[in-house]
């Protein structure tokens, strides 16, 4: 007897690298936590610029086919979903042809190198039927979840502050090489779109709108040595460390920075919310956990945060996975995130508010672009979008 079940949904991978290998797991993994799943992702083609690379991802990740030709794989009939998960030079080109091709797009963040690529982006998503997204998987940890309802349900009372920081180290040796994060031709930006790009998200996701912000930014190394020849060395032309004060439409004001310079900070992206009632704590180095301090346990001498442990059946995603205290990882945050993605598109529902749509995306960009001016001119700078 053959088991029917769910339908299948093809999806073409472009990119193979660290975003190409959580993807993929969590396509494979989604129908298996998720189960009936909305449809069975298809693992099709992954597309790659070298096919000795390519093929290998392929056997390893277990898609059906491979090829150099990102456009093939955007067109393939077999594609429903095109998963972009490459450099951000090549977000706005493949995912402008997969949207005319009618497919649904995930695209990895930040968006684009820019405001102007993104808002090309966030138009041609309103204009088609398809869905996007991007991958904004932090908004799918269910701490980050939890602290959003704490939050917009008014547990903390008016909101003060938003500090947050996203710090790694791994470009504190010099040796490091010139790797795409650190050209602006292909990156856009330094740890300001790699890292800053997750939080000004995930302020926008909890806390609200920002309308002003200012900037600085520091490249500590102008050089490294060249990937392909170590003899060789290139220049560095993007920041190295960004830090930027913030103002949200609500009244609250808060503080942003990024760094991959944060000596013994391995991929500390860290949040803190304090409001009139309480103060909330994200720390994604422990993501199963959420710190609390609430005022209305002063009255019963009890003046000091509390570690909630998020791993209880009533948060967001803990039951389709494990008892309580058994805990989640990183990769489960994109398991998350496609499966809310493929829930759209079968069931024809919105991205947002939990999802981060194209016009969150292009947001994000235009924040970015904001805090880069200021860092040139020195001034102030206030957020609008066309
Ligand atoms: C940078 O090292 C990086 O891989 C980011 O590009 C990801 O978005 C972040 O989730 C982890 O760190």
């Amino acid at each position: 007897m053959v088991v029917s079940g769910p339908r299948r949904i093809g999806v073409a991978l472009l990119g193979y690298a660290f975003m190409g290998k959580a993807h993929s797991h969590a396509y494979k993994s989604m129908p298996h936590f998720f189960y009936p799943p909305p449809a069975i992702p298809e693992l099709v083609v992954i597309y790659g610029r070298h096919e000795d690379r390519v093929r290998e991802a392929a056997r390893n990740y277990g898609f059906k086919r491979y090829t150099t030709d990102w456009r093939a794989a955007v067109r393939d009939p077999e594609v429903e979903i095109v998963d972009n998960s490459l450099p951000n030079n090549m977000h706005l080109e493949p995912t402008l042809e997969a949207i005319e091709a009618g497919k649904h797009v995930i695209c990895e963040k930040p968006l684009a190198r820019n405001a102007e690529e993104a808002r090309a982006l966030r138009d041609a998503a309103r204009r088609a039927k398809v869905k996007t997204m991007v991958a904004f998987n932090y908004r799918f940890v269910p701490a980050v979840q939890l602290a959003r309802q704490l939050v917009k349900s008014g547990v903390i009372g008016r909101v003060y502050h938003f500090r947050a920081r996203y710090l790694q180290d791994w470009l504190v040796d010099p040796n490091a090489p010139l790797t795409w994060r650190l050209r602006a031709e292909e990156a856009g930006s330094g740890p300001l779109g790699d890292l800053g790009s997750h939080i000004i998200d995930l302020a926008r996701f909890i806390v609200g709108e920002i309308t002003a912000v200012t900037g600085v930014v520091r490249t500590f190394i102008e050089e490294r040595p060249l990937p392909e020849d170590p003899t060789r060395k290139g220049k560095v032309t993007v920041e190295d460390a960004f830090a930027a004060t913030v103002e949200f439409e609500n009244g609250a004001i808060g503080t942003l920075e990024a760094s991959r310079f944060a000596t013994g900070r391995k991929n500390y992206n860290n949040f803190e919310i304090n409001g009139e009632n309480g103060s909330i704590e994200f720390n994604l180095e422990r993501l199963n956990e959420l710190r609390v301090y609430l005022r209305e346990w002063e009255g019963k001498g009890l003046t000091g945060w509390a570690d909630v442990l998020v791993t209880e059946r009533k948060h967001p995603y803990i039951d389709r996975y494990w008892p309580p205290g058994h805990i989640i990882g990183w990769e489960h945050t994109f398991i998350n995130e496609i499966y809310h993605f493929v829930k759209a598109i079968v069931n024809d529902e919105e991205i947002g508010p939990i999802g981060a749509t194209f016009e969150d995306g292009y947001r994000c960009n235009v924040i970015m672009d904001a805090i880069l001016e200021s860092a040139r001119t020195g001034k102030r700078v206030t957020v609008t979008y066309s």
